[in-house]
């Protein structure tokens, strides 16, 4: 089940390395009286750096990790010999990860890029050796800079799926389904309200290598916008989806009415949901014979107002249509 290994969010208690303390070493050897002073510099304490990768869907990898730690800068040593750099710790997360700090809640950063970096917790500078502080008034300085300890940070990862398309619907419209049969998920599918609880993602592949992501999320019900039901929590999820797929059942008692409800309920969420491209899929349309499809497709045509069409995961009709819709409306730019 893709119910579990659904991770948006993560707590990590982050370390950077301290910095290595500069040596006051002096120079010693035969038949040089006073070699005078030459420890080196200390090594800089090991970043934590965040970085995107866009091979990585969820935080799951990242669950079971409360605590990251860079590696601390080495001392510096004599004959002017500076120590070793830390480690730098590379703490890979998908695109469209958000960092906040726990303790705050302010956002911090935002990684969309692959490959993106982002210093999160600075290795701390290494200290000055001896040998800097030489001068004519003390030609034999016995001090040397300790190194600056490395940071230490909570932060919070909060994702918000890049997919491309977000499902929207009510509960049960079969949202679940659908993403089932277009993608290799496998979400929990059930004959009653509020199955799915946490958003799920799947990636369609059809067509010679033609790709995109789907989020189905939880059933959005009127009033969600204001914290009815379960489904406003995940809005933020389709927040950035490019396109918006509506699923309105076939025996769905009104279905202009339905789809005016979840328009809504995005709307108060947040206006800009608006500016998306939407497609509305009437979803088990295997319920209807020709005959109250053709009437249904006379009314829908009359007064919908939106581009749809009828499917069916059950008896797989309209999905290749739907397919293609989806990608032309997400790649019309391109075009
Ligand atoms: N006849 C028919 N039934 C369907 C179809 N798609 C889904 N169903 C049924 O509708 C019910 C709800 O399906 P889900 O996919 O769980 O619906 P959902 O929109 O994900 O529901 P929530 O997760 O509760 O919001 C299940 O009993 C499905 O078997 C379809 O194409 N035809
Ligand atoms: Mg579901």
């Amino acid at each position: 089940m893709t119910e579990g290994n659904f991770v948006d969010y993560v707590k990590i208690h982050i370390n950077s390395g301290n910095g290595g303390k500069g040596s006051a070493h002096l120079h010693r050897e035969k038949y040089v009286a006073k070699g005078g002073p030459d420890g080196g510099d200390g090594g800089r304490g090991g970043h934590v750096i965040l970085r995107g990768n866009k091979n990585l869907w969820t935080l799951f990898h990242l669950k079971f990790k409360r605590h990251v730690k860079a590696g601390h800068g080495e001392h510096g040593s004599k004959q002017r010999s500076t120590g070793a750099d830390g480690e730098d710790q590379y703490i890979d997360v998908p695109l469209g990860t958000v960092v906040r700090d726990t303790e705050t809640q302010e956002i911090l950063h935002e990684i969309t890029e692959d490959g993106q970096e982002i210093v999160i917790a600075e290795g701390g500078k290494g200290g000055l050796g001896n040998w800097n502080f030489k001068s004519s008034v003390n030609q034999t300085p016995r001090y040397a800079q300790p190194g600056i300890p490395g940071e230490e940070v909570d932060v919070t990862l909060e994702l918000k799926i890049l997919a491309d398309v977000g499902l929207v619907g009510f509960p049960n419209a079969g949202k679940s389904t659908l993403l089932s049969v277009i993608t290799a998920a496998k979400p929990k599918i059930a004959d009653y309200e509020f199955t799915t609880l946490k958003p799920n993602l799947g990636i369609v592949q059809y067509r010679d290598f033609k790709t995109f992501v789907v989020a189905d999320i939880p059933g959005i019900i009127e009033g969600a916008a204001e914290g009815k039901g379960i489904g406003h929590r995940f809005l933020r999820h389709i927040e950035r989806n490019s396109t918006l797929l509506f699923l309105v059942p076939a025996d769905a008692p009104d279905i202009k009415k339905q789809y005016e409800i979840l328009v809504d309920e995005l709307r108060r969420y947040n206006p800009e949901m608006l500016d998306k491209d939407r497609l509305i899929a009437i979803s088990k349309s295997d319920m209807l014979d020709e005959e109250l499809k053709a009437e249904l497709k006379a009314e829908l045509d009359q007064n919908l107002g939106a581009p749809y069409l009828f499917i069916s995961s059950v008896s797989q009709q309209g999905l290749t249509e739907l397919k293609d819709r989806l990608w032309e409306m997400l790649n019309k730019e391109a075009v």
